[in-house]
């Protein structure tokens, strides 16, 4: 638990009650003990006298009309930013002079430490809302541990290898680095306008060779430990343009090249993997993570592991082929019909007969231009065609028709299967389709009877299952599994949906991967003292089927490090999820030359604490990360399991048409004019106030013109406040303790909500607290201690939401220092109460307590209290009550007859 929450005030406060002598002396306390700095607190002469110059010097400004009287967002933020980095320059070079390297400190011992975390752009050359919304709420949060005590490391970076870099440099003539450069350096300006409190110092930028040296110093780790290997494997590839392609480019049903529109083969690469499929049980073990459970069953069902019975099923007319199936479901054996190859399966043309064999060969040239997601369809129809050729089911000796269809996938289980149209509802849709029979082993809850609709896949008991009729089909599993087992046709099998990581890019914007191939010593890593391999900044991409680097000779062409012969480099580059799969680690020493990350600085800032990002990345990122930090524990590098303990995925900001924020839609809203407009602080506020941030929503224009009055409004406020010359405490009567209450309420409030990113509850909350301080100031015309106290609040609470508003008002309000170095307000709970009222409890007419109950308790809140009563519970001795009179507000009595 943190430092700063609730939870953690003593409460030994006596209740306030109304009329009470306390209560007077209580307030004066709470005023006593505001935040003031010493020199103003009541009693100090010097401390009033300052403040009476302020007021009459800021008398004479408004008069003369030098002081405008509306909040300048503009000016401020610049102010206050310029200020911000002339504060963190400073504290660098005080570091630095103390021999601590900024950009690779260890954490303060003195306070807890906080990693948070944002996902990093790409540069693709602007920020857009959708960046805004990723950070600004990120940057509150990290803001909020700041001032709750924590010692918080918040870096950012640049993802910045890829493809549209690539695209860029073929269309427009500029190399990739120049356009990934120049684009990092206005996404840097426009992350500065955003009031974002990142550090700087640690940023990382991933296709720098200092930062790419090193995920190639890890690669050649992986390959070593045998995480890494290389092996013949399909990708995307356009006949036309004559290049593999990566999924990105792949576009529509149709699968057609991006560039060129014509349909995409698969061909066989030979290409480099990483065995994430090592870690397959333990990257299910999910249970310290804090992660939404929507992403952790996404990484399940990606993982995909799934226990079974796989066995072999002879072909007739074939005595020596046969092949093997995999089942989830060997209890409805019995009810295989026909079984399915998938249209890449090798035997499909060995066993396919003549008759049939030209419509498999059309089926196989169609099947090859579907991508696995679209073959797994349910949307889809499932279509096939019969090879000619029939099985010998295992148990029965019967012949099964062996059939060829894409819903069966070549890269899962054995790439065959058993249909049991009866309980699977793919295998009962194709048996419908094509006519073949349906034959129910596992009866239903109901009779069974009757033609069925679809397959039926619950549990229940079998038949027309030879010696196994009659059992439970659970126990049917197990029997079956055991006796396929005893003779020898079959075994149980675990298999996961999850394949090893294909790393390999045909691509040139990437990282090298830093192997050499030699004819005499087959696959040698680049020696460590020889990294990086550089990109060279001379290759041509003119897209030739293989990868660019290839056509460069003096990259390619290299000596062996083991032998001195001639031998060849790899031309591939690596996917870019690479580079973001341990980014966590760089930023810990981002400028660290012989290592790629500090150990000593891992171990005290990771894991990550709080990770905030797209829920986009629940699969392929947020699984490779947590695969790269345990194959790097694995290699002594971290002691770390896990990457991040507690994720948080923002939701989409839609257009104000409700619908996705696209240029051809013409509803993108641009930051940079929004900010230039009406400030960062108001854009940072209305994008947190738009609705709770796992959802996103619609941008909506009048939305922001609120964000902005808003603000104005506490400006004024505070700003009145700061003019008016302190009155004295005046007596405190219900209003002053109203007010009182709806400030130290709003503490709890605010604090509850920015800890679990309820951002858009904390800003209505503040905006309550606003108006209540104005209706007060209102009524009363007076309260300048506890409108202070109020605008001092507000300024603190304001400080992670609109950080230069915040630090404008605290500045106006005579605080030194940064409003954000400042604590967290914490709430006094006792001040949070409702006043209280005493109420006399009788049993038959005898008194027996007085309780204090809230004075807006219902009369059957009062009844309820009477009855928890000790002393009254005592009396009763278990008797129930025949009848509860109130009074309220002053009695219960309670009537037991014969009592
Ligand atoms: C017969 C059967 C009967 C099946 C039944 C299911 C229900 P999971 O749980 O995802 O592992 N299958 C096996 N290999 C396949 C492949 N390469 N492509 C498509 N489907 C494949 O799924 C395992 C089940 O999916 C297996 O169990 C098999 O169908 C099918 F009432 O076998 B079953
Ligand atoms: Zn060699």
């Amino acid at each position: 638990m943190g430092p700063g929450r609730p939870e953690t005030l003593p409460t030994a406060l006596a209740p306030l009650r109304s009329g009470d002598p306390e209560v007077e002396s209580r307030i004066g306390a709470v005023f006593d003990s505001c935040i003031l700095p010493p020199w103003v607190a009541p009693g100090s002469d010097r401390g009033k006298g300052v403040r009476r110059a302020v007021a009459e010097q800021r008398t004479q400004e408004t008069k003369s009309g030098e002081r405008t009287r509306r909040y300048d967002p503009i000016r401020v933020e610049n102010k206050w930013r310029a200020r911000w980095e002339e504060a963190q320059e400073a504290q660098n070079a005080a570091r630095v002079q103390a021999g601590i390297d900024p950009s690779s400190r260890l954490p303060d011992p003195q306070k807890p430490k906080h990693y948070a975390l944002t996902m990093f752009p790409y540069p693709s050359g602007d920020l857009h809302i959708g960046h805004w919304y990723a950070m600004v709420p990120s940057d509150a949060h990290a803001r909020l541990r700041r001032m709750q005590g924590y010692d918080v490391l918040f870096p950012m970076g640049f993802d910045a290898f890829g493809l549209p870099a690539e695209n860029a440099a073929i269309k427009r003539g500029v190399d990739p680095k120049t356009w990934t450069m120049r684009n990092i350096e206005h996404m840097r300006k426009q992350l500065r306008s955003m009031g974002a409190s990142f550090d700087w110092e640690r940023e990382v930028v991933t296709c720098t060779p200092e930062y790419y040296k090193w995920n190639q110093w890890l690669f050649v780790r992986l390959y070593q430990r045998g995480l890494a290997y290389k092996k013949d494997a399909p990708v995307d590839f356009c006949p036309q343009c004559n290049t593999s392609l990566a999924r990105e480019q792949v576009v529509g049903e149709e699968r057609l090249c991006e560039r060129c529109d014509t349909p995409v083969i698969k061909r066989d690469l030979y290409q480099w993997f990483l065995r994430i499929t090592t870690y397959a049980d333990e990257l299910l073990e999910m249970d310290g993570l804090q992660w939404p459970e929507r992403v952790l069953e996404m990484q399940r069902n990606w993982i995909g592991r799934s226990s079974g019975v796989q066995f072999a099923l002879s072909i007739r007319d074939h005595p020596d082929l046969s092949f093997e199936v995999f089942t989830t479901r060997i209890d409805t054996v019995y009810g295989m019909t026909f079984c399915v190859l998938a249209p890449e399966h090798p035997l499909v043309s060995v066993i396919t007969t003549d008759v049939q064999r030209a419509s498999v060969e059309a089926y196989q040239a169609q099947a090859a231009r579907q991508s696995e997601v679209e073959r797994l369809s349910t949307a889809r129809q499932r279509t096939g065609v019969f090879t000619g050729a029939h099985a010998v089911h295992p148990l029965t000796g019967e012949p099964v028709p062996i059939w060829v269809g894409d819903y069966v996938l070549g890269t899962y289980g054995t790439g065959a299967i058993m249909a049991v149209p009866a309980h699977d509802d793919r295998d009962f849709d194709f048996a419908r389709r094509y006519g073949l029979p349906i034959r129910v082993v596992v009866t239903p809850p109901d009779d069974g009877e009757g033609e069925r609709t679809s397959a039926y896949s619950g549990s229940g008991f079998l038949v027309q299952s030879g010696p196994y009729d009659g059992l439970p089909n659970e126990e049917a599993k197990e029997a079956l599994a055991d006796a396929f087992t005893q003779r020898g046709i079959g075994r149980r099998q675990v298999n996961y949906r999850l394949r090893d990581w294909l790393v390999s890019r045909q691509r040139y914007w990437g990282t090298p991967i830093p192997m050499i191939e030699c004819p005499v010593c087959g696959i040698v890593p680049v020696p460590d003292q020889d990294l990086p391999v550089l990109l060279p900044p001379d290759a041509a991409f003119v897209p030739t089927g293989e990868s660019p680097l290839r056509a460069h000779r003096g990259f390619r062409e290299v000596a062996c490090p083991r032998c001195g012969g001639p031998a060849e480099r790899e031309t591939d580059t690596m996917d870019t999820f690479f580079d973001s799969s341990w980014y966590q680690f760089r930023y810990l020493s981002p400028h660290a030359l012989d290592v790629p990350f500090d150990p000593r600085a891992a171990s005290a800032w990771l894991p990550v604490d709080q990770y905030t990002g797209g829920v986009e990345h629940a699969t392929m990122h947020l699984l490779y990360t947590r695969f790269f930090t345990k194959a790097l524990r694995d290699l002594g590098l971290t002691s770390d399991s896990e990457p991040m303990l507690r994720l948080f995925n923002q939701g989409i900001i839609l257009g104000s048409n409700s619908q996705r924020m696209s240029k051809s839609r013409g509803n993108v809203v641009n930051p940079d004019d929004l900010t230039a407009q009406y400030g960062a602080d108001a854009v940072r506020v209305y994008l947190m106030f738009i609705g709770p941030w796992d959802q996103g929503g619609p941008w909506n224009p009048n939305g922001i013109e609120g964000a902005v009055r808003f603000l104005q409004r506490v400006w004024r406020f505070c700003a009145d406040v700061a003019d008016s010359a302190d009155s004295e405490i005046g007596p405190a009567g219900p209003a002053e303790r109203d007010l009182l209450r709806t400030l130290h309420r709003t503490i709890t409030a605010v604090s509850r909500d920015l800890e679990s990113f309820g951002f858009n509850t904390a800003i209505s909350a503040l905006m309550s607290l606003t108006n209540a301080a104005y209706a007060y100031r209102e009524t009363t015309g007076g309260g300048g201690r506890l409108l202070r106290n109020v605008a001092e609040t507000l300024a603190l609470l304001l400080a992670p939401l609109a950080p230069h508003l915040a630090e404008e008002l605290w500045e106006l309000l005579d605080q030194e220092g940064s409003v954000h170095a400042e604590r967290w307000p914490q709430a006094d709970p006792e001040l949070c109460r409702e006043d209280q009222q005493t109420i006399v409890v009788q049993i038959n007419g005898r008194v027996r307590d007085r309780i204090a109950v809230d004075s807006t308790a219902s009369e059957a809140e009062q009844r309820a209290a009477a009855l928890r009563s000790e002393r009254v519970r005592a009396a009763l001795g278990g008797a129930e009550p025949d009848r509860v009179v109130t009074v309220a507000g002053k009695l219960v009595n309670i009537v037991v007859r014969g009592g």
